[in-house]
């Protein structure tokens, strides 16, 4: 048996040279178990991620917009299959995490578990939500297991229409009626902050950081990552005439950078560990739904097997 030092030595060089890793590469258990943890929660979250928008596309305001809210919810179907798929080339069942969502052992992301009040929570979730994610994402693209990487490109292609799509909302209701604008002004004053909490606890209390960017999973650590966003939303604010709501939030020259105010973690933690306003109803949702589904996958089961007869019947023929 070849030497483990060896291996990792050998592994973490192709790393350091900017090699993807692929399926049949040997490699850590441990990197292995973090991928897992890290695309499967990432899949979870795409899936999620449908349902406080999937609340709005019979109420979107105009056939346009509804079009446009259904193939975003639709993309995000597709962002959460390619990452199960990635997921499952290390070894992993889809089945067996899809049970670990449902019985609360994985988690996804926070954000999810905040309510849709109005039209308006439909652009913000576009403009901060998605533009959270792809300032996430667009990194991820680079990370070092080619199967993530190579579903992360198309991922945030698609990322990047969302975010779009969210922020001509907003810039439409900004130009609005006094009422718009005021519905504007609210929905950013309930997902600023949860948008910041997205990218995960700050770097000295986050376990896993050091260790992905080492591996180059990670490429930048959570409080830089939320450093840029918030550099990039000042101005984007600004155009949508909203104010962000932090006090605290100014330009600092020294940095070079905006200072923004201290996120409520405790707040973080209730929402990650269950007690969040949605946590229960979005998992009884998915629940419910991978129930109904059981027909369409076992409709599916009996097609691929009678495909798999058929052929086995013609090249026996052949034979
Ligand atoms: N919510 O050491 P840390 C999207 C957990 S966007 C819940 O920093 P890591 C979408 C973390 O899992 C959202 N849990 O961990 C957008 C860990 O717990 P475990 C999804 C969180 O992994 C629009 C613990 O806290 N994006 O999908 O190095 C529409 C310690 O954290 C959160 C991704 O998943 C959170 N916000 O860094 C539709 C991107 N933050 O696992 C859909 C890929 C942290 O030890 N993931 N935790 O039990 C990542 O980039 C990283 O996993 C994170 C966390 C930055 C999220």
């Amino acid at each position: 048996m070849a030497d483990i030092t060896a291996l990792e030595a050998h592994f973490q060089n192709t790393i350091d040279q900017e090699i993807k890793i692929e399926p049949k590469d040997w490699m850590p258990d441990a990197y292995r178990k973090t991928l897992i943890r890290q695309i499967s929660q990432h899949a979870h979250s795409e899936i999620v991620g449908m349902l406080p928008e999937g609340n709005w596309i019979t109420r979107a305001p105009s056939l346009r917009r509804k079009v446009a809210l259904l193939a975003k919810v639709q993309d995000e179907a597709g962002h959460g299959l390619y990452l199960y798929s990635a997921c499952e080339t290390l070894g992993v069942e889809r089945n067996e995490l899809v049970e670990q969502l449902h019985d609360g052992r994985a988690k996804y992301s926070s954000i999810f578990n905040y309510p849709t009040l109005t039209w308006a929570d439909i652009g913000v979730i576009g403009w901060l939500v998605d533009g959270a994610a792809i300032m996430n994402q667009v990194p991820l693209c680079r990370c070092s297991y080619g199967p993530y990487a190579r579903a992360m490109v198309r991922v945030c292609k698609e990322e990047s229409f969302h975010q779009r799509q969210g922020y001509e909302i907003l810039l439409t209701l900004s130009k609005g009626t006094e009422a718009q604008r005021r519905m504007l002004q609210d929905a950013v004053n309930r997902w600023w902050w949860p948008s910041l909490m997205m990218f995960g606890p700050n770097d000295a209390d986050s376990p896993h950081t050091a260790q992905s960017m080492k591996w180059k999973i990670k490429r930048f650590t959570n409080d830089e990552l939320r450093q840029k966003f918030v550099d990039v939303c000042v101005d984007q604010a600004k155009l949508l005439n909203v104010t962000l709501p932090d006090p605290d939030l100014k330009w600092n020259e020294e940095r070079g950078h905006y200072d923004f105010g201290e996120i409520n973690w405790d707040e973080f933690w209730q929402v990650v560990k269950g007690h969040g306003p949605c946590n229960k109803e979005r998992i009884d949702t998915r629940r419910r739904a991978h129930e109904e589904g059981a027909w369409v996958r076992e409709a599916a089961m009996a097609f691929a097997e009678k495909q798999a007869r058929r052929r086995a019947e013609e090249s026996s023929q052949v034979a």
